[in-house]
């Protein structure tokens, strides 16, 4: 798959805030710590488009980005599992 145009769309706080475009989404759900944001921007070949950190905790939101308009990576922070 050629990846075009990936982009950051929204940090929610809320589900009043997730995209509303019935768009497939792929969740990456884990620990703190282990990839999760370097698994996304490994797929998507950018250097940082999802931050990453070495420490654990510093994603607070859930982060969702638009992948060309075809899909969605959902960065889940380590509160909701
Ligand atoms: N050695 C090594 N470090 C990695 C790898 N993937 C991620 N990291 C490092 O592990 C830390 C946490 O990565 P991050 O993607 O922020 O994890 P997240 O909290 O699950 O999103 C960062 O310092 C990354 O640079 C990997 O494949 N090998
Ligand atoms: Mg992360």
């Amino acid at each position: 798959m050629v990846i075009k145009n990936p982009k950051f769309e929204i940090s929610a706080v809320s589900p009043k805030q997730y995209p509303k475009t019935g768009l497939p989404e792929i969740v990456l759900v884990g620990k703190s710590n282990v990839g999760k944001s370097s698994f996304i921007n490994t797929m998507l070949n950018r250097k940082s488009l999802a931050r990453t950190s070495s420490q654990p905790g510093k994603t607070r939101q859930i982060n969702f980005y638009n992948i060309d308009n075809n899909f969605y990576f959902v960065d889940l922070p380590r509160l909701w599992i």
